[in-house]
């Protein structure tokens, strides 16, 4: 199967080298040989078609541990929830293996969004340092096991701001605000930073992690050297395993290195859970690191839905629009992987829409709390594969950061900084225009 595919490869290769522009182009395969062909609620949650017969029953684990649900410690199965906590499955906020709903609270529907915060170092020598939040550490548990005490309440409401198109058109977009109390009653600190962040989908994320450095790198340019109005730099932050800094690619800031660390995170934080990365004082931990691993494997093989409607006449208008906006200047329609440990992500022409690299985006969309490198108004280009089947996946579910995007056309509204100049050009765009450009984001 592997070596089908990679003679399939070569071949393409061949065609392009020497048959000149009559050479019909391959259509973009999302994902590569990682690519499946389901359009429906479920798309989300195929094994990459490639995948080996024993890689294939790792994912079946991996798939098992990302629904498990888990109990308070001690118990016979899945124990080790809490005392705090926001969820109690990598599913409760990842449903469907889409992104989560921006909802707070307890309930039926457990908090969706994470309230990430911490205290300003406030000296200009650490621009962008951060420390812990007495209390709270750098993210607050709103639930909490029976006997112990949630973090605080956090409470959701929206603002809205009504604007308008260049013609006229007016349209409102939303933003959040999130009020906290303790326990006791009590506001948190006056100077905490406090940042709002959506279940993000987890599809194609092996592929992006098989991404070289050297080909992220190239496409940095942080002091904007050819004038085009957009930088992009790649976030550095702290690899708990490497014991090191290096590049960040997980999570909306790019705040996490690779997808064992952001994994492990949400099992110690999200979860309560503690592990080999991130084990109790003692050096013990709840959770086997062959849980760890199936779940990480799981999200590295993930299939990536294909792309629908390749040819029809508006999505191909909608495409140039987004071109012409410049839009793929940081929305990279096409990256390479190089080599993975898992073999079948390794080598493949993928079109995540992404560059990885964090983008000033402008006032309105600041959270005003650094994370590793990013400042307080950059952010990790979102990847827009798979994009149009966001809905499909779960239907009150939005888009950006902290899901304050109601429609794609809210999402694009918002985008400034940076990309103020392809927000504008998007603004002006005449109403089939802009349809256009929205029925090609809905066909990824
Ligand atoms: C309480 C909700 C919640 C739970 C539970 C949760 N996640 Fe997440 N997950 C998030 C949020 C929010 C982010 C984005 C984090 C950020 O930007 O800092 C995220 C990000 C991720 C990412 C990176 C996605 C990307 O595009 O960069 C992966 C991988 C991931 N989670 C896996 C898991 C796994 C595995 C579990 C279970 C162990 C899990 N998550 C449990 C909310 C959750
Ligand atoms: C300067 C870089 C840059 C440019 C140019 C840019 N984007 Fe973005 N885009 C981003 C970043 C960064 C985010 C994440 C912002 C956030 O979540 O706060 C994003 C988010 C999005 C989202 C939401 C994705 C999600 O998962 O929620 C959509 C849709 C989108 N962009 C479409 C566009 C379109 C269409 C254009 C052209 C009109 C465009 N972008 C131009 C950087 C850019
Ligand atoms: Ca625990
Ligand atoms: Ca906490
Ligand atoms: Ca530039």
């Amino acid at each position: 199967m592997r070596r089908a595919l990679g003679l399939g490869a070569l071949l393409w290769l061949v065609g392009c080298g020497d048959a000149g522009p009559e050479a019909p182009e391959p259509p973009p395969r999302a994902g590569g040989g990682t690519t499946i062909d389901d359009r429906t609620s479920r798309a989300f949650a195929y094994a990459a078609p490639n995948l080996s017969a024993e890689h294939e029953e790792l994912h079946r684990e991996g798939d098992a541990a990302f629904a498990a649900l888990f109990v308070p410690g001690p118990a016979p199965v899945n124990p080790g929830l809490g005392p705090a906590f926001n969820n109690n499955s990598c599913n409760g906020c990842h449903l469907r293996n889409g992104r989560g709903m921006p909802v707070m609270g307890g309930g039926p529907q457990r908090t969706q969004l994470l309230v990430r915060v911490s205290l300003p170092e406030g000296t200009p020598d650490h621009p962008h340092g951060a420390v812990p939040v007495p209390g709270f550490g750098f993210q607050i548990q709103d639930q909490a096991v029976y006997g112990a005490s949630p973090e605080a309440r956090v409470t959701l409401s929206w603002e809205e701001r009504p604007n308008a198109y260049a013609d006229g058109t007016a349209y409102s977009l939303r933003s959040p605000r999130v009020a906290i109390v303790l326990p006791d009653g009590s506001s948190p600190p006056p100077d905490m930073r406090t940042s709002l962040r959506l279940p993000p989908p987890v599809v194609g994320l092996g592929l992006l992690e098989a991404v070289d450095v050297a080909t992220l790198r190239a496409l940095e340019d942080p002091t904007d050297a050819n004038g085009d109005g957009v930088s992009g730099r790649l976030n550095t932050v702290w690899d708990v395993q490497a014991r090191a800094l290096v590049p960040g690619r997980f999570g909306w800031k790019a705040n996490s290195p690779n997808l064992q660390q952001q994994s492990a995170e949400a099992y110690f934080n999200d979860m309560g859970i503690s592990n080999p990365l991130f084990p109790d004082a003692d050096g013990t931990f709840e959770l086997p690191r062959t849980t760890l691993d199936a779940a990480v494997f799981y999200a590295q093989s993930l299939g990536v839905p294909a792309r629908t409607a390749l040819d029809d006449a508006t999505v191909k208008h909608g495409e140039a629009e987004f071109r012409d906006l410049g839009c793929a200047t940081c929305h990279r329609e096409a990256l390479e992987t190089g080599e993975h440990p898992v073999t079948e992500l390794s080598h493949q022409r993928i079109h995540p829409y992404t560059d990885l690299l964090l983008h000033d985006l402008g006032p309105g969309l600041a959270d005003g709390r650094p994370d590793g490198d990013a400042t307080g108004t950059e952010w990790r280009t979102a990847p827009l594969w798979g994009l149009g089947l966001t809905q499909t996946i779960l239907p009150y579910s939005a888009w950006l950061h902290d899901g304050r995007a109601r429609t794609l056309e809210e999402a694009i509204l918002w985008h400034g900084g940076e990309a103020e100049r392809a927000r504008e050009g998007f603004r002006n765009l005449s109403a089939s225009d802009r349809a256009a450009l929205v029925r090609f984001l809905q066909s990824l």
